[in-house]
């Protein structure tokens, strides 16, 4: 049973949706501390449960003096969402979890459901262990979510957090007890990179596509407000800004 855990995240609602589930479970003798990486904002981090304000730390794992002191005081690692890539030496010396919003391996890397809108390949959400490379290592639990045409990467996202919350809760007992069983990923898979997403948001306007791939495109770059494809103005050198509204018909009316 592992005794000293941190959680590691830059996304608000995991890290507050993980410190739910370990408060609701109540297991005695476990000490939970959070900690954020210095590309978060502190303040946007306030992490309550039962009425406890959970104390976050900033940890930069470039530093090799925070690495060495890491590897001292825990012996698990979550890694909830967290931007910073682990090094060999953290994962090498402390058991490291990584709970992924993609389906590993068809998905690995950043905003997997982008990438499965586009590519038309399934999603899901992976809880794995980490190894040097990005998720990629033993897979402990992993489920797909229904991907509709009438999707966009926000309608996409909210299902497979869903189901990373839902995974989560499922298997964070065997994981804190050291009872969990793994499986290894089938085969490298695709791993995808934040450069690659970025080459996707500008839209060329001579660019010749079908339909269903233009509006496939428009599907997974369309996320809330963020303003994600583009194209440049002829007239000005500006880029205009666009998303999709997607719709499927109520089948009631
Ligand atoms: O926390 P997270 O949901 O996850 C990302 C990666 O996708 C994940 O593979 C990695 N393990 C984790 C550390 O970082 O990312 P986020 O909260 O920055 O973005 C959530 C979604 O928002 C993303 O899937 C797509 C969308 N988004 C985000 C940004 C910053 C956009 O559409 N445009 C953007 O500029």
């Amino acid at each position: 049973m592992y005794k000293n855990i941190i959680v590691i995240s830059d996304n608000q609602f995991m890290m507050q949706s993980f410190a739910e589930i370990i408060s609701k479970k109540q297991i005695d003798s476990i000490n939970v501390s959070y900690a954020i990486s210095p590309y978060s904002n502190y303040l946007d981090f306030n992490i309550l449960t039962e009425n406890r304000s959970e104390i976050i730390n900033v940890l930069d794992l470039k530093n090799q003096d925070t690495v060495k002191q890491v590897i001292k005081e825990y012996d698990l690692i979550f890694s909830i969402h967290c931007k910073q890539l682990f090094p060999k030496e953290l994962v090498d010396n402390v058991k490291c979890i990584n709970v992924h919003p993609g389906y590993n391996p068809l998905n690995r890397g950043w905003y997997p459901q982008v990438f499965a809108i586009i590519n038309d390949t399934n999603i899901g959400a992976t809880i794995h262990e980490i190894d040097e490379f990005m998720d990629h290592g033993a897979i402990i639990a992993r489920a797909f979510v229904e991907k509709k045409y009438s999707d966009t990467s926000l309608s996409l996202y909210n299902r497979i957090i869903e189901k990373e919350i839902e995974l989560i809760d499922e298997h964070l007992l065997s994981i804190i007890t050291n009872t969990y069983k793994t499986s290894a990923p089938e085969s490298e898979g695709n791993l995808y990179l934040k450069k690659d997403f970025n080459k996707l948001t500008e839209i060329q306007l001579d660019e010749r596509l079908s339909a269903l791939e233009f509006i496939n495109k428009l599907r997974a770059l369309t996320h809330g407000t963020y303003k994600n494809a583009y194209f440049v103005n002829p007239e000005n050198g500006k880029k205009v800004f666009l998303s999709i509204n997607v719709e499927e018909e109520n089948e009631d009316l």
